[in-house]
């Protein structure tokens, strides 16, 4: 009995150590290619986005009143995305270039009171040489998800929804046509918060 449980349990362990042998060793949320390793780097890694900027049209030095009006503007997040020749490439084989796509932006709240919001998309469109990075910008709050009826109710109330939120890239390796994905986050704070 105890030689078959023995048996069993080194079955299991190579069936573990065959499963992690199946993936590279990179750090996390880098995406590996056949040639080449992508990773991304956001330069904001707490974003305060505002649902309102208020405009005090009767003067009284308050907003939220019934003659005073505002706009609702995007904010955009600026990521640097690295494609580096992997090290172990043998010298016969050329690095290709990697086409970044799309970016996903999943917003996972970080509290009980904070509602869910659905995953947004950005469609981009640069292509990044091996061992050079590319600076990318698009929208992480767009003007439609701060009007959707979840967020537009914070407008001039003091509640915060705060996200952990996560920007998953597709990439296409050129030279293979291999699809990965690969990510990087940043805390994303919602609210009304005072005019700048
Ligand atoms: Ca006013
Ligand atoms: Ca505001």
């Amino acid at each position: 009995m105890k030689n078959r449980i023995n048996l069993y349990l080194l079955g299991l362990i190579s069936i573990l150590l065959a499963l992690s042998g199946c993936s590279e060793e990179v750090g996390g949320g880098a995406g590996s290619f056949d040639t080449v390793i992508a990773t991304a780097s956001v330069s904001t890694a707490d974003l305060d986005s505002d649902l309102a900027t208020w405009t005090d049209v009767n003067g009284d030095g308050f907003v939220c009143g019934a003659n005073d009006t505002f706009t609702v503007s995007s904010d955009d997040v600026t990521v640097d995305i690295a494609v580096d020749t992997k090290a172990n490439l043998p010298s016969t084989r050329e690095a290709s270039k990697v086409s970044i796509n799309k970016v996903s932006i999943a917003y996972s709240p970080a509290n009980t009171t904070t509602p869910s919001l659905s995953t947004q998309f950005e469609t981009l469109g640069v292509v990044v040489d091996p061992d050079s990075t590319a600076t990318v910008s698009f929208k992480v709050a767009s003007q439609d998800l701060k009007k959707s009826s979840i967020l537009s109710p914070l407008v001039c109330s003091n509640t915060i929804y705060t996200y952990f939120v996560t920007l998953t890239f597709e990439g296409v390796e050129v030279d293979t046509n291999r699809t990965e994905t690969f990510e990087t986050t940043l805390n994303l704070r919602f609210a009304d918060f005072a005019n700048q």
